[in-house]
């Protein structure tokens, strides 16, 4: 573990109310963990929530409004950026839906102290999913096959939005030339971080389905997916 480590969770939200409060209290259980939410404009008054929490517990919760066009992508970036500036030094990405369970946390700061990125893994253990129907299952482990197959990379689970950052590394990727916005930033940055040489480690999770909210995964956001890989693939070496 990093002694002292300032640890800042850089969580994207679009219409996340039933869950943000229950989230940002399972990561303000551990000492020397910030909240950074990145809301979207969110309909259903997440952006409002989010402020109230950040009243609360001043110091410990930010949150970023976006305004202009929505996206899990242009909203990573923005909220990365965020928390190179705040000097935290392990940065942690993680869903607000409850998928990603925050008890994992230590776990990944652990692992970060031998690597520059730590993946919480759903496809380490065979595949560790809660309530997910048979054909997410499939979709799921179809997208981080065909990811691994077009762009060779080693991981387990290429597609898994809970990860760990080493400020370093976060620092040297290309954040303002990344092309995709939806689920294909996961990619794109795990594809960026290996060709840089980033040491990359896994921790095992259990990966349990949302249960209140709703999926935003959309026909653009898929097919944005199964393009992203080639795009990756011809792009130029830095
Ligand atoms: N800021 C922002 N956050 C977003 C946007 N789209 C999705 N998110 C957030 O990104 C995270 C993942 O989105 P989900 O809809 O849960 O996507 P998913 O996990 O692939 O889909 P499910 O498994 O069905 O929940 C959640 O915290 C969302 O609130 C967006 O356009 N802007
Ligand atoms: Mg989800």
């Amino acid at each position: 573990m990093i002694p002292n480590a300032d640890c800042l969770v850089v969580v994207p939200t679009y219409n996340e109310r039933e869950n943000l409060p229950t989230l940002a209290r399972g990561i303000l259980a551990h000492p020397g963990y910030r909240l950074l939410v990145v809301d979207d404009g969110s309909p259903d008054g997440t952006g409002q929530i989010a402020n109230a929490l950040a009243e609360e517990h001043r110091g410990r919760v930010e949150v970023m409004h976006r305004t202009g066009p929505r996206g899990l992508g242009r909203s990573y970036v923005d909220g990365l950026r965020r928390g190179l500036a705040s000097g935290a030094r392990l940065i942690f990405q993680m869903d607000a839906d409850l998928s990603h369970n925050p008890e994992y946390l230590p776990a990944l700061a652990a692992a970060a102290a031998d690597h520059d990125l730590v993946i919480g893994s759903r496809y380490l253990t065979g595949v560790s999913v809660v309530n997910w129907p048979l054909h997410r299952i499939f979709l799921s482990a179809f997208a981080n096959r065909y990811v691994r197959a077009v762009t060779r990379m080693s991981p387990t689970d290429c597609t898994s939005g809970f990860r760990c950052w080493r400020r370093e590394a976060l620092e040297r990727l290309p954040l303002d030339a990344m092309v995709s916005n939806g689920y294909a930033f996961i990619v794109e940055m795990l594809f960026e971080a290996s060709r840089r040489g980033c040491r990359i480690g896994e921790v095992p999770i259990i990966f349990v389905e949302r249960r209140q909210g709703q999926s935003k995964v959309s026909g653009r956001v898929l097919a944005e997916s199964l393009i992203v890989p080639w795009r990756l693939l011809l792009r130029r070496r830095p």
